[in-house]
């Protein structure tokens, strides 16, 4: 297949697919999903939000540099500091680093987008309105206060009323939906679209970065999704979760923020590693020391990250055994962590390093990091945590660790990669002297933080006393503070202007290794216009003459064939072609969809329960349609068959894309109902007042039929499947209209239980937890029955059928959790009181 076609030109070749990938201008350009457009609108919007949350701390700052004094109030300092972290760790790191990927996952495996383009754009949107509605608050000066965890019950009704932690929780959640949204499109598109011949021993490293970090995400975001919309109920609704007179466990939401919170340190720090581990070999010129322990370590960092949660909370009185356990394990992490330090310095030290712009911000990486994790060490030592625990000397140590292991990477990697979406270069002395002013002002604010905490300044205070010691080191820090601003002020500079004052820059200007500085300079919106064959680690600098023959057609799918996007897809393992996935175009789904999310928000936060019921309706409506344009669409797929010889089209077989965007979905799913099943427990075990009833209100009987009527909906799409996979289409109408009545009936079902069992969700947090699990189970199987009831409808157009057998398949994924939800609902409800009443 990666033969060289016939020759033709490449002018010719470039016009046409650039009639194909064309991003449209002017309103329209509202529609665009390519991945290029949408990573750097990411990076700009993450941007400004660490802009705002500077100014944030630059206020902070100027507050502390001199004891007594009024400039902020209480309140004010509070709002601060919760904005700043919150800003810093959702709206600024994590759309950050996955706008990066978004932007250059697919150039450096060789693909042309990102396999879910709409899903893209619209976790871009989600991104944007999530953002804004958080700022807004600031702005309206109703921002929430109790810190970026929320804990409750301090954010809980009785301590804060307003609607100050419900901008948090709502408009963090919209933010989280665009986070998950990115990580299914990464996973899947690592796995399952680069180019051919790339295995997974060939793969850039840092894709592999990116695959673990999705993972993560998938895993790690779901409980902190759980925790906000519980908590949420219990402010908007009443429900009682967290509140311990009712039933419920203030720790609760400890637990479920740090099963997030914790992952979330590595997530941001995992990419911006990944950044690190690409750019040391091309300024050291040699290849990474040891590819294999690099993956080993970022694979292991992505396991041990989830045990430790329990860290951030020594000191809320856990037992002595889990706090060794898991301070032993906070010490763990160190190892992989360790091995990827190693492996850089011996990669700097065996080669020649050249000091350009990127250099300088990765040593400044090397050294501020380091110094963190120091610090992090001594504060696993249980004892000491005791001592320093909620003082400044943990700020410091949570910015030398979250500055230097993720802004100085990141800026690294945009100066790096900055010549590639312009075509220019940065200005050297502005350069230099943004790194410079920002590595020596963040040391001489932070450092001397380390100071002010051991002196026992405690954090989150708004002023102090003159007489304790303080003054100087507070001065000191926020003239520093300073400094750093002046720093990033230049960096700001730099960006903004280069693209007209920067000198042109030459094709891969660093002489990298990585196959994104084969696209065009800045890059066309299809990167690649014909596929190689990769059989390198690093093909540019095995195959230098790569650029040129891709951009002159001379690989494969060197046409737009059908006036379709396509590009190829692969073997997760090997990278062998399987089949060509042909992707969506330009659409106005994604941020209708978004935008009616937004008014969701809107009408929750303003408390006009009919906006957010309509939008509601609409959103749904928006998502549906969205995805009625999919599979053989006219607007997605052609009618003929026209592929190179041995390939199918995605949507002739049994294994596109989708099915592996509807399974990492599900591993988010089973991450959300998972923590479910965890709280349900932990309050059975843990909380003080829970009060069970003496005989479970549910029927153990009603929920086993409801999930037998599930696993019979399930089963009757598996037999059209079956028949599918023999060619046959004659029972498809009649299977899929069978799962479709079994799954009302199962609906049905657990709609009744609701409406029937005596539960009471404002009065104890027994009941809450039960009835959210029924809503939850009775989500699911709504959603599976209205999905396969449109499958009916895609049948009598035409969009399904023997020759294009692939969505039933990826129904049925949706139909077996669906089953596996209700039968541990029925396993779970009515079984607690039998085995955990006696352990009580
Ligand atoms: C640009 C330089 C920065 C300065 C001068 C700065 C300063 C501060 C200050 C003064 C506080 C409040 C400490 C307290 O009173 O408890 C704070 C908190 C915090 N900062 Fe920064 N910061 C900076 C950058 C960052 C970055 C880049 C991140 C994350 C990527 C970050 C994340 C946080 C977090 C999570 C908190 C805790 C907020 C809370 O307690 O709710 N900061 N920062
Ligand atoms: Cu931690």
């Amino acid at each position: 297949m990666t033969t060289n076609p016939p020759a033709r030109d490449p002018a010719d070749l470039h016009a046409e697919l650039e009639r194909v990938w064309r991003n449209p201008t002017g309103w329209r350009a509202l529609t665009i999903v390519n991945h290029t457009t949408v990573g750097l609108r990411f990076m700009v919007t993450g941007f400004v939000f660490f802009l705002v949350a500077g100014v944030l701390a630059m206020l902070m700052r100027s507050q502390l540099a001199l004891p007594g004094q009024s400039f902020m109030s209480a309140q004010a300092y509070q709002q601060a500091f919760t904005a700043h972290g919150t800003m810093m760790m959702f709206l600024f790191a994590v759309p950050m680093v996955e706008g990066l990927a978004c932007y250059l996952i697919p150039k450096m495996i060789g693909a042309r987008d990102l396999v879910f383009p709409r899903l893209g754009a619209f976790g871009y949107w989600c991104y944007l309105f999530g953002g804004v509605i958080f700022t807004s608050s600031l702005v309206l000066g109703l921002a929430p206060d109790s810190g970026w965890f929320m804990y409750t019950p301090l954010s809980s009704r009785t301590y804060s009323p307003g609607v100050n932690a419900d901008f948090w929780l709502i408009g963090i959640t919209f933010v989280e939906i665009s986070s998950v949204a990115g990580a299914v499109e990464l996973l899947v598109s690592i796995l399952r679209t680069r180019a051919p011949g790339m295995a997974l021993h060939r793969m850039p490293i840092f894709a592999w970065y990116i695959l673990v970090t999705s993972v993560m995400i998938l895993v790690g975001f779901p409980p902190l999704i759980l925790g906000s919309i519980l908590l949420e109920l219990e402010r908007a609704a009443g429900w009682a979760f967290f509140d311990v007179n009712r039933g419920g466990d203030p720790l609760l939401w400890q637990h479920l923020f740090w099963l997030f919170g914790h992952p979330e340190v590595y997530i941001i720090f995992l990419p911006a590693a990944g950044v690190v581990s690409t750019l040391v070999p091309v300024f050291a010129r040699r290849p990474l020391v040891s590819y294999r322990w690099t993956v080993v370590a970022v694979v292991t960092t992505g396991f041990i990250s989830f045990g430790l949660w329990v860290h951030h909370m020594f000191t809320v009185g856990i037992p002595l055994l889990a706090m060794a356990f898991f301070s032993a394990a906070s010490m763990l992490v160190a190892v992989p962590t360790g091995i990827q330090i190693f492996v850089w310095l011996a990669t700097l030290w065996t080669g020649r390093p050249e000091m350009r712009i990127p250099m300088l911000w990765l040593v400044g990486f090397l050294v501020v990091f380091v110094a963190g994790g120091l610090t992090g060490v001594m504060l696993a030592l249980v004892p000491f945590d005791w001592q320093v625990h909620d003082t400044h000397f943990v700020v410091a140590h949570m910015h030398y660790v979250l500055v230097g292991g993720v802004l100085f990477p990141l800026l690294a990697g945009l100066y790096y990669w900055l010549p590639l979406a312009t075509g220019r270069m940065p200005t050297e002395w502005l350069a230099r002297w943004g790194f410079w002013l920002t590595f020596i002002g963040f040391n001489g604010t932070f450092l001397v933080m380390h100071w002010t905490g051991l002196l026992g300044m405690p954090r989150r205070i708004y002023t102090y006393e003159a007489g304790l010691g303080w003054e100087l080191p507070n001065l000191v820090s926020s003239i520093f503070g300073f400094v750093m601003a002046a720093g990033i002020a230049m960096v700001v500079v730099d960006l903004a202007t280069h693209a007209r004052v920067g000198r042109r820059a030459p094709r891969n200007p660093w002489g990298a290794d990585t196959l994104e500085w084969a696209c065009a300079m800045p890059p066309a919106p299809y990167n690649f216009a014909s596929q190689a064959r990769i059989e390198a680690r690093h093909p540019l600098w095995e195959q230098p003459r790569l650029p040129e023959s891709i951009e002159r057609g001379m690989h494969a799918l060197a046409h737009a064939r059908h006036g379709r996007r396509e590009t190829f897809g692969t073997d997760p393992i090997t990278g062998e072609p399987r089949e060509v996935i042909h992707l969506p175009g330009n659409s106005w789904w994604p941020l209708t969809a978004a935008a009616a999310i937004g008014l969701v928000c809107i009408g929750l936060l303003t408390k006009v329960h009919a906006l957010a019921i309509v939008a509601a309706i609409a959103a749904f409506a928006a998502l549906l349609r969205w995805s009625w344009e999919n599979g053989m669409h006219p607007s997605c797929a052609p009618q003929d068959d026209d592929v190179p010889p041995g390939l199918r089209l995605h949507s002739r077989t049994f294994d596109g894309p989708g099915l592996w965007g509807m399974g990492s979905t599900l591993l988010a799913d089973t991450a959300l109902y998972g923590s479910l099943v965890f709280g349900w427990l932990y309050l059975w075990v843990v909380a003080p007042e829970f009060e069970p009833p003496a005989q479970s209100p549910v029927s153990a009987t009603a929920l086993a039929a409801a999930a037998a009527l599930a696993t019979a909906a399930a089963g009757s799409l598996r037999h059209v499947q079956a028949h599918l996979r023999r060619g046959h289409d004659g029972r498809l109408v009649p299977g899929l209209v069978l799962a479709t009545l079994l799954g009302a009936a199962h609906c049905a079902v657990l709609g009744w239980q609701i409406a029937q069992a005596p539960l009471v969700p404002q009065r104890s947090a027994h009941d809450a937890v039960m009835i959210f699990m029924l809503i939850y189970a009775v989500v699911h199987g709504a959603l599976a029955t209205v999905t396969t009831a449109l499958q009916v409808l895609r049948v009598r157009h035409r969009y399904v059928g023997a020759f294009a057998p692939y969505e039933p398949a990826v129904l049925l994924q949706l139909w077996w959790f669906s089953a596996g939800i209700a039968w541990a609902t029925a396993l779970v409800l009515p079984g607690a009181p039998l085995v955990l009443g006696v352990l009580r």
